[in-house]
Order: C-alpha cells, then structure tokens, then sequence
C-alpha cells in the first residue's frame, strides 16, 4: 500500500493516540497545562515517535485530518474532567505549515473550544519555525480570525530559524517556545547565555511570552526562572505521557 493508505487505515483504526506534557509555571512550578503529542499506536510495532511519521502525514496531506482527530480526542477525554483542570489551563496543538491554507482549521478550534465550560482552556496553536508559513491575505484573515475567537499562537522551537521582527507581529504571535538546543547549552557557554538574554529582550519588547522546552536539571530551571522566562517544559517536570496519566499527575502538582 501507498504511505497514504496506510497512514488513512491507522486513522480509522484510531491508531493515533495524544500524549500530554505538562507545561509548568516557572515561578512555582505548578502545572498551567499541556503540549499535546501525537504517538502511533502499530498493532505488532508499539509506539511509533512522531518524527518517523509526520513528515509523511504531511506529504500526503493526512496530517489535517489527523490533527483534527487528535484535537477531538483531546477535548473529549479532558471537557468531562474541566473542572478539575488549572484556571485557564493552556492546550497546545503542533500545526504544520499546510494548516494555515485549511478552511477547516478555524470551524476546528471553535468545536475544540466549544466542549469546554467558557474560559476553562486556552487553545494554543504551535507553528515551528523551522517552516515559517509565507503571509498573504488569506493566511493574515485566518490569523485575525483565530485571535477572535481567542486562540493563542505560539512560534515552536525558536531561535533555529529566521522569523523576523516583522514576522512576529503580522502574525500577532503570543509566546515564543525557546528551542531546547539553547537550554541544553546553558552552563556550557557564554554564547547561549547572550542568546538567551537576547531572546528574553525580545520577549519583553513584544510583549509576548516565554516558554523554555527540554529543562532537564534543576539549575536550567533557576538559571531560566532568574532570567524571568514564564513558562518551564521539560523532562524535570514530566515526560509527553496518556491523557489517563496526565489528569491524576495534575492534581499532585497544583
Ligand atoms: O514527542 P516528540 O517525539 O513528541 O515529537 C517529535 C516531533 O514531532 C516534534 O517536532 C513535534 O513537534 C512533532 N509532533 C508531535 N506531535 C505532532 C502533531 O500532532 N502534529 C505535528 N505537526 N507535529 C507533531
Ligand atoms: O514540538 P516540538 O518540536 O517542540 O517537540 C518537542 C519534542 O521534544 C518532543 O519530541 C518531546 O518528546 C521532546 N522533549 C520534551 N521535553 C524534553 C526534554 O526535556 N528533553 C529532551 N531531550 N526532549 C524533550
Ligand atoms: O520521572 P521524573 O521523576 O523525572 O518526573 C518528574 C515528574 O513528572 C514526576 O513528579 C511525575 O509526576 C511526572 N511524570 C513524569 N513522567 C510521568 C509519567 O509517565 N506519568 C506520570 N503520571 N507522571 C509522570
Ligand atoms: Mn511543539
Ligand atoms: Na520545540
């Protein structure tokens, strides 16, 4: 079979399960919410890791109807549990660069935020900025259309690329996510603690927030808290895990 085929039989399989890792408050620690990650579940082959297929699911277009399934999967397990979750608890789906040209994308994020009680989550969506999408008029009305609505945008694994300061507030981006190569190198030399500096300046004169990904050991954790990055993800806090496991982890780390 086609790579098509066989990513759209997983589909209907429901093979496609979202892992959750938590998304921590960089001053107490606590849980404001999650990074959903998507994990093929292959009869015979167990957990397939997302770079294996994506790249695949986006060639063949099936990553929108699988990003769809994930978003709803999502908002069903965590809506009857909304109660129980951190005040505005932040949700952050991966979108790819083929999301932006999807008339479906917005009609989605409306349902996704539709199941909730009224401000219980804030959608957040991930663009990486390894693929920055090309602006145009129909992608800067999706934008304005998303803000409406109130979802947030954040810019994935920032500092890699070459997003511009213009880039950044055509989009109306909300927070940039610091790409996990800049904390890995924290300690190791003085260049990745300028860029840090340099990307934290950035923030404040955007006003947008920070979040750091892949903190690993306690001292990038207080290296990043003094600097005042907001928002802390990474392995120290809680590995991408089943949405099962994520709600009863939650309440141990209010
Ligand atoms: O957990 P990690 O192995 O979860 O993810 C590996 C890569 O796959 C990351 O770059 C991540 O952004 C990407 N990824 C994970 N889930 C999704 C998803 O649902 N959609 C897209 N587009 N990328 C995803
Ligand atoms: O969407 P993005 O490219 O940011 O995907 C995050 C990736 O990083 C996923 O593969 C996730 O499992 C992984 N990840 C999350 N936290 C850590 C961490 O602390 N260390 C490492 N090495 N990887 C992490
Ligand atoms: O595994 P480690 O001790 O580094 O995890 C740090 C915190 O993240 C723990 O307090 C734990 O609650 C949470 N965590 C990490 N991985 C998982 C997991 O797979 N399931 C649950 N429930 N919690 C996890
Ligand atoms: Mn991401
Ligand atoms: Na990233």
């Amino acid at each position: 079979s086609s790579p098509r085929t066989i990513l759209r039989r997983a589909l209907e399989a429901k093979q496609f399960e979202p892992f959750l890792q938590p998304i921590v408050d960089a001053r107490d620690g606590g849980w404001i919410g999650a990074e959903v990650l998507m994990r093929w579940h292959l009869p015979g082959e167990g957990l397939i890791r997302p770079d294996l297929f994506i790249p695949m699911a986006e060639r063949t277009g099936l990553i929108l109807p699988m990003t769809r399934d994930l978003m709803q999967q999502v908002a069903s397990v965590l809506a009857p549990h909304a109660a129980e979750l951190p005040p505005r608890c932040h949700i952050g789906f991966n979108i790819s660069a083929a999301h932006c040209h999807d008339p479906q994308l917005l009609g989605d994020c409306r349902d996704f935020l539709a199941a909730f009680p009224p401000g219980t989550v804030e959608l957040w969506l991930e663009l990486t900025e390894r693929e920055l999408i090309e602006p145009t008029e129909d992608t800067d009305l999706l934008f304005q259309q998303l803000d409406a609505i109130g979802v947030k945008v954040a810019i994935d694994d920032f500092g890699i690329g070459h997003a511009s300061l213009n880039y950044l507030q055509r989009f109306t981006v909300n927070a940039l996510k610091i790409d996990q190569s800049f904390v890995k190198r924290i300690g190791a030399d003085t260049l990745s603690a300028h860029l840090l500096d340099t990307l934290v300046e950035l923030a404040i004169r955007l006003d947008i927030d920070l979040v750091a990904e892949g903190v690993e050991t306690a001292a990038q954790r207080d290296y990043l808290r003094a600097l005042n990055v907001r928002y802390l993800q990474g392995y120290l806090f809680g590995r991408p895990m089943p949405i099962r496991e994520f709600l009863p982890a939650l309440h141990q780390h209010r």
